[in-house]
């Protein structure tokens, strides 16, 4: 059912390292990095007990057998029987199934900055696949991190940010695999964009994303250590190449990085476009293909073996990491039911609505409030409200919509948009939107209510002649219903999906219905829910703009969750998870229209450029207020373990994840955040690290967050723990992790431009 663009994602390119250079084939090429289980490389930690499972399963096995294993292939023969896995499309939710759940997208959730309910949505949208019989999830987007404000796929990725991404992804990846699925990671690595993923169906003007050594570990690897630290399994290579080389043929990439400095036990899979070689392809360390368009077959694979071009070690070790999550999530003892059809009546989704509507109301970060005058938010049972825009209300048809947005260039949805599209595009079995949750809000407050749903109505096509005749005194027109209500309610999107890239950062004709509106309602709200940053500048300054509320999309309870923050239900506290400029020309990098994509910006992606530059934002990454106020005490840090920092290269066994001691805890920093205002509510409050000069590292950092709840008045206790690898700098001529020496700056705040204490540290 996918089309052939569906997935993709990431290919690194190659520094050798040191330690993936001295294991190398003897028997195919020299030069061929070899990442083989067997060779005990690794120490498989918790996968210890599923590793000896996949190997006694495999061990009697012969190549036909390996060969069906590894070609998504079911038997049953005198030594075993294994069914083939059924993997399907949807970080979010299902594609395509009826009765599933549409939950908030990946950059709504992750708007949240709440571990909990990242894992807590992670798990549910597991539990939907164990309940149709799918036991795969084309999961978690790592890939896209967010090099491209545009990037189409953006809505499904979690963050630019490589720690906040990691940390998200490690809930993701252990709430997923324990529904009893296999939470499968993408795309390894470098696919930062739509525009030339594919070419025609051709291979040969596929983008080549190229990036130094440095920014490929410090960013773009970062969060992969976590996810695979965490237990990710499945890891799926992308459609771009890196390096000029195809990211599943990437013997560098896959077997190098992937597999010899992250740890990764598991096997890669390709992404539908994504595998243009067979032998190049195994030997690279692609380990199992459900998509290998007849290049892997009985056949093909056997002449390989034959002829010496695919090691008969690699097939086994193709086999044992194809075998080994299985075990891993315990599918050999789940009863996992039948795989249903897409449309029959076998109902997964359990109460998670409950889940979705609250995600979607702690996602919502509020940019903007001014309360004074009676205006602004939280709304207190205006008598008047109007609704202007398409995104208030249902689109002409649906829920559901064009699954592909690709070649559109569809920058803005006219109707409520709760989801992007393509593999982002998850089956909704009903959307609320604001149209219907703010009518009920009226019914219940006496309010009178009026709406236009459109971002362009024409006053003169509704036909002032009515006038009075229209019952209410007001004619439907933008301004008619604005300068009569007590509030205005403006609702605007951006659209974008798999296959195509966003043309526009924003839309004019949208930031036309906000300053229309405000330039009669004194009291604008605006409602913005985005796939990926969208300037506000039109509108921002306006006086008469009194709150702006701003968030992902979110999914099938999106107008209930958007009303519980109007209304104060919730109290916000989503956090940006992106930098909003103040001009498109103001991020780093644009979508490349090249066949080479040379990421010279390095590690400077999203506020690590706005800091490096001195260029202010409209609102910096981990922006977000709340209707009550948070006081910050004083900021303490402490060296919690000097035996581990006792040396500067990490010096640890290789595990899931990377060497072992980067995982290390090695200092803490504490403070107090106190409810100063007059509501409950809950902050995040965030740990930015700047490095000394040896470390050559960004202004700061994200390197720690803490989400708590508090009562007014009240006042807690909040700890980060910082591990060695968040106090470490990728030294490319040692090909380690380094800790410099000289004094950091621990910095605690409540944005990224923000910070409210300091503690220093010498190491
Ligand atoms: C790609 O090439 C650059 C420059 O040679 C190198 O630093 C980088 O590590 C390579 N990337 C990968 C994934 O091999
Ligand atoms: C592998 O084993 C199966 C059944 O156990 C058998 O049918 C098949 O012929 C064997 N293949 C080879 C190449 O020996
Ligand atoms: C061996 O290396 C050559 C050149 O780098 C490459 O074309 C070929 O595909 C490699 N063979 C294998 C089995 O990896
Ligand atoms: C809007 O204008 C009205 C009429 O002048 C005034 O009563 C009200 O306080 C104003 N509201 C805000 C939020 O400024
Ligand atoms: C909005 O209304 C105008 C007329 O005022 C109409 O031309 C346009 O098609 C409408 N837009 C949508 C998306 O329905
Ligand atoms: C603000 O709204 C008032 C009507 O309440 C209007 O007179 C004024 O021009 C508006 N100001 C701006 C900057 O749009
Ligand atoms: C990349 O995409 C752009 C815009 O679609 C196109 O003009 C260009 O030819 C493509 N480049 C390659 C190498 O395919
Ligand atoms: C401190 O670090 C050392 C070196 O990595 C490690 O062996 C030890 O377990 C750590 N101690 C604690 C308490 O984490
Ligand atoms: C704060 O507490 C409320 C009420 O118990 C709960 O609904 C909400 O999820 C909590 N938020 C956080 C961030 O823990
Ligand atoms: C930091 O806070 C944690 C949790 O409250 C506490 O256990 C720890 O002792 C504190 N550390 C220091 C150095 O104050
Ligand atoms: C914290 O340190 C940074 C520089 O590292 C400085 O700009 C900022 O003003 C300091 N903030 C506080 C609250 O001390
Ligand atoms: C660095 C590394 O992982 N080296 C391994 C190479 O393979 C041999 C066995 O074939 C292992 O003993 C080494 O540890």
């Amino acid at each position: 059912m996918r089309a052939p663009w569906a997935h993709s994602l990431l290919a690194l390119s190659v520094a050798t390292s040191a330690l993936a250079a001295t294991n190398t084939s003897s028997s195919s090429n020299s030069s061929t990095i070899t990442a083989y289980l067997a060779d005990g490389y690794l120490d498989m930690g918790i996968a210890s007990d599923a590793y000896e499972k996949a190997k006694a399963f495999v061990a009697p096995l012969n190549n036909t057998e390996k060969i069906a294993i590894v070609m998504a292939s079911s038997f049953t023969s005198d030594n075993a029987s294994w069914s083939a896995y059924a993997n399907t499309d949807g970080v979010d939710g299902l594609n395509f199934y009826y009765f599933v759940s549409a939950f908030p997208m990946t950059n709504a959730l992750t708007q949240t900055w709440n571990r909990d309910l990242i894992a807590a949505q992670f798990n549910a949208v597991g539990a939907e696949y164990f309940g149709t019989g799918n036991n795969v999830v084309d999961g978690a987007l790592l890939g896209p991190l967010g090099r491209v404000p545009e990037g189409g796929r953006q809505n499904e990725a979690f963050t630019p940010d490589p720690f906040l991404a990691g940390i998200a992804v490690a809930e993701g990846v252990t709430g997923q695999n324990s529904a009893g699925v296999i939470a499968g990671v993408r795309h390894f690595l470098l696919y930062e964009q739509e525009t030339n993923r594919t070419a025609g169906g051709g291979d040969s003007s596929v983008y080549s994303s190229n990036a130094d050594d440095r920014t490929l570990h410090e960013v773009y690897m970062w969060p992969w250590g976590d996810a695979i630290k965490s237990g990710a399994m499945a890891v799926m290579c992308a459609m771009p190449r890196v390096n000029g080389t195809h990211s599943c043929s990437n013997n560098e990439l896959l077997s190098g990085k992937l597999k010899m400095e992250l740890g990764f036990p598991g096997f890669v899979y390709p992404d539908e476009s994504a595998q243009f070689t067979s032998y190049s392809a195994a030997t690279a360390g692609l380990d199992y293909s459900p998509y290998s368009n007849g290049l892997w077959t009985q056949a093909s694979l056997s002449a390989g073996i034959a002829n010496g071009s695919l090691p008969q070690a690699r097939l086994d070790d193709m086999a044992i990491r194809a075998v080994l999550p299985h075990y891993f999530v315990g599918l050999d003892t789940a009863d996992l039911p039948a795989k249903t059809s897409y449309t029959a009546f076998r109902d997964v989704r359990g109460n998670h609505s409950t889940l979705i509507r609250q995600i979607g109301g702690e996602s919502m970060a509020l940019l903007k409030n001014n309360n004074s005058n009676g205006g602004g938010l939280p709304l207190n049972k205006p008598h008047t409200i109007s609704l202007f825009g398409a995104h208030a209300g249902p689109a002409v048809s649906g829920p559901n919509y064009a699954w592909s947005v690709g070649g559109t260039g569809a920058d803005v949805f006219q109707g409520h948009l709760a989801l992007g599209g393509g593999s982002g595009e998850t089956s909704l079995p009903y959307l609320v939107t604001p149209f219907n949750s703010l009518t009920q809000r009226a019914i219940e407050d006496n309010s009178m209510i009026w709406w236009i749903m459109n971002n362009t109505f024409s006053s003169s096509s509704s036909g002032n002649s009515f006038g009075l005749a229209s019952g209410t005194g007001v004619a439907p027109s933008f301004t008619e219903y604005a300068s009569n209500s007590d509030v205005c309610l403006v609702f605007i999107n951006s659209w974008s999906g798999e296959g195509s890239d966003r043309s526009e950062l924003y839309n004019t004709e949208q930031d036309d219905l906000v300053s229309t509106v405000a330039g009669s309602c004194n009291n604008t709200v605006v409602v913005v829910n985005v796939s990926g940053p969208r300037l506000l500048e039109a509108w921002i300054e306006n006086d008469n703009v009194t709150a702006v509320i701003y968030g992902g999309l979110l999914g099938q309870e999106s107008g209930n969750a958007i009303a519980d923050v109007l209304y104060g239900d919730v109290n916000p506290s989503g956090k940006l998870i992106h930098t909003i400029a103040k001009n498109t020309s103001d991020y780093p990098a644009s979508v490349c229209e090249t066949a080479e994509c040379d990421f010279s910006e390095g590690v400077y992606i999203d506020y690590r450029w706005f800091d490096k530059q001195a260029i202010e934002p409209r609102f910096p990454f981990g922006h977000g207020l709340s209707y009550t106020t948070f006081t910050y005490g004083t900021v303490t840090a402490t060296i919690t373990n000097s035996t581990a920092l006792g040396s500067k290269y990490a010096t640890g066994q290789l595990g899931l994840g990377g060497l072992a001691d980067l995982f290390d805890e090695v200092i803490t920093v504490n403070t107090t955040v106190q409810n100063s205002g007059a509501l409950d509510g809950a902050e995040v409050a965030q740990l930015y690290v700047s490095f000394p000069d040896e470390a050559a590292q960004p202004v700061r950092v994200l390197r720690g967050f803490e989400k708590v709840n508090i009562t007014t008045g009240a006042t807690s206790s909040v700890s980060f723990s910082v591990r060695r690898r968040d106090v470490s700098y990728w030294d490319v001529a040692a090909q380690n992790w380094a800790v410099a020496s000289g004094t950091y700056t621990f910095g605690v705040g409540s944005s990224s431009r923000d910070i409210r204490g300091n503690a220093t540290l010498t190491i």
